[in-house]
């Protein structure tokens, strides 16, 4: 065997064996394996003092004789849509934090031999869940997927699900107490029943190798015939390996391509993934690229790139509330392509797998995070083992998404020695999971006495780009007095500018002196763009933001009531001055970088 097969062997087995020691028990694609959709109407009940715990309403009883004292009735009670947050439903729990309980039945014939799983997409922020009256366990994080096995409790014909969701804020959550978007609670993605065989495929991992030369890759089986021979097919370059599992039901492989197209966001090509064993057969559409720095550039499969980007919040301004369907996706994708992007950040925490998904075919590169936001509880140990728990499940979860180059590990922390700890750990933490991605924070600045931008966070040498977030002419003075301004960052990284915006409300026209203004966003954008691309490292921006975000931080009764107007299109949909001054920007990035 080549030397240089044999070490990428030790990584591939060294990489798998580092995932298999992750807490995660999630079916890889689940939607495309056989499911019910657990979508719909589901009752509910508010409960703000937690009354359902004391009057155990997990145990949806019905009342069963006249005299009998029940004080809940879900049967009776009425719904909300799943998926979709309970504020934007509606009106009185606008604003509303806390618990709310919500129910639904579901109808079932178990079939011998299967196994029965119930997976949620996301449940903002606590999630206990109940079948038939019994608990299947907790999970919190309100923006990644969990999975309880459900086979030994499910009963034939008619069953019940009641989950206890609490969106209530703490200062040891993640993220914690303060943050600048809408606290959206309950089930806010999809809710699915799957049935798999006795032994099933979970987990898949396929990735290019550094030198775009091989696959390399794992496949997990769970169940009691773990050592089987597992086929893995890249079917449209008729590819094919054959490989044993051990007795852990995990086969790791590396094979070398031919005849495949590398995922470009011009191109984003895609291969139907089948991956087959004895017991089992898992589909997936996949795309290969390699990522990495050299210096200043960021080379994507080899080629400088420069990331035309925009910052997103996972919120439809239209509704507004999260979105509700992959439509409602695409419509923010779609509206970033309109600004001629390469490159969307999904701010502040993990967006909806389809995001990942509709990046993939639609040729967006990607920058995911977690939401480590601001002030965190930085010395609680539980605290930093929710936030890895969150990294982990979103790193499990998009591993094979081309589109994603970038793990973001938070967002404006504070340059302290307890956070250094922490999120140097959870950089650690991702480059054991995943050695194919960049990682990264949007870190902050300071500005000196010369009104130079200088960066002094020591967290930046665990990160592979230098990211920041800065708003001058916006907090810092106005757009006029931009041009003042200057940059001196020295390190031999990439640089992206993470942030920088302004705010405007749509169809508000002054003078570009005028707060609000959309002539003042509009001068911000160009006297910004004209600042910052004079970085020599400069590789990539992503404006603050897409569209306007709900935020209850944003109290002008004028122009904000409750709304981050920093979009570059407002609440309604319209595109505003600026945006055509950042697609103009973009448009020349392109040109630039075509050379
Ligand atoms: C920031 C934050 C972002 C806010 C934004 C703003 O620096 O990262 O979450 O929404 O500023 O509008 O102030």
């Amino acid at each position: 065997m080549k030397k240089s097969i044999l070490l990428l062997l030790v990584i591939a087995a060294f990489i798998s064996n580092l995932s298999a020691q992750i807490n995660i028990n999630i079916i890889q694609n689940i939607k495309a394996r056989n499911i019910t959709s657990l979508d719909g109407k589901w009752h509910y009940i508010v409960d703000p003092f937690n009354t359902g715990e004391w009057g155990k309403f997990h145990f949806n009883k019905i009342q069963d004789v006249p005299d009998e004292l029940l004080e809940y009735d879900f049967s009776t009670a009425t719904a909300l849509n799943v998926p979709g947050d309970w504020n934007s439903q509606k009106n009185e729990l606008q604003y509303y934090e806390g618990i709310v309980w919500y129910q639904r039945d579901f109808f079932v014939h178990p079939q011998p031999g299967k196994r029965y799983f119930l997976n949620f997409g996301a449940v903002n922020y606590k999630a206990e869940v109940y079948l038939n009256g019994r608990l299947l366990g907790n999970h919190e994080g309100g923006f990644t997927p969990f999975q309880f096995e459900i086979s030994d409790k499910i009963l034939d014909g008619d069953n019940f699900i009641v989950i206890k969701t609490d969106n209530t804020r703490y200062a040891e959550n993640v993220p914690a107490e303060n943050f600048d978007w809408w606290n959206y609670g309950g089930i806010t993605r999809d809710v699915v029943l799957a049935e798999m065989n006795e032994t099933y495929i979970n987990d898949y991992s396929l990735q290019l190798t550094k030198d775009m030369k091989n696959i390399t890759g794992y496949v997990q089986l769970k169940g009691t015939q773990l050592a089987q021979e597992v086929t893995v097919q890249i079917m449209e370059a008729n590819l094919q390996i054959k490989i044993p599992t051990n007795a852990n039901g995990r086969a790791t492989f590396i094979f070398p391509i031919k005849n495949v197209e590398y995922w470009t966001p011009e191109k984003p090509q895609l291969y139907t993934i089948k991956i087959l064993s004895n017991t089992d057969t898992a589909t997936d559409k996949m795309g290969f690229r390699t990522i990495e720095t050299k210096g200043k550039d960021i080379l994507l499969n080899g080629k400088s790139i420069f990331l035309r980007g925009v910052c997103l919040h996972e919120e439809n301004p239209l509704i507004p509330g999260r979105p509700r369907s992959k439509s409602d996706l695409k419509m923010l994708l779609s509206w970033a392509k309109e600004l001629n992007c390469n490159y969307v950040r999904l701010s502040h925490y993990p967006h909806n797998e389809y995001m990942s998904r509709l990046a993939d075919e639609m040729g967006l590169l990607l920058w995911e995070e977690v939401p480590v936001y601001w002030s965190i509880d930085w010395e609680n140990s539980i605290t930093y083992e929710n936030a890895k728990q969150q990294l982990s499940e979103l790193i499990y979860r998009d591993k094979n998404r081309a589109s994603v180059i970038i793990w973001s590990i938070g967002n404006e922390t504070p340059n302290t020695d307890a956070r250094y700890k922490f999120m140097g750990d959870l950089a650690d933490h991702v480059r054991r999971m995943d050695t194919t991605r960049l990682v990264s924070a949007a870190l902050l600045g300071y500005i000196d006495s010369t009104k130079t931008f200088r960066l002094n966070d020591s967290l930046g040498n665990k990160l592979d780009l230098i990211c920041f977030n800065e708003y001058i002419g916006w907090y810092i003075e106005n757009p006029a007095a931009i041009p003042q301004y200057s940059f001196a960052i020295d390190a031999n990284k990439p640089v992206i500018i993470s942030e920088f915006g302004a705010e405007a409300l749509g169809g508000f026209y002054a003078d570009t002196a005028t707060r609000f203004s959309e002539e003042m966003q509009e001068l911000f954008y160009k006297n910004q763009l004209k600042l910052i691309a004079g970085i020599p490292a400069l590789r990539g921006t992503s404006p603050w933001i897409l569209a306007d975000f709900r935020s209850p931080k944003r109290l002008n009764p004028v122009y904000q009531e409750g709304w981050n107007r920093k979009g570059l299109i407002t609440e309604t949909g319209k595109k505003k001055k600026a945006f055509f001054v950042v697609k103009a920007f973009n448009d020349a990035m392109e040109k630039k970088y075509k050379k």
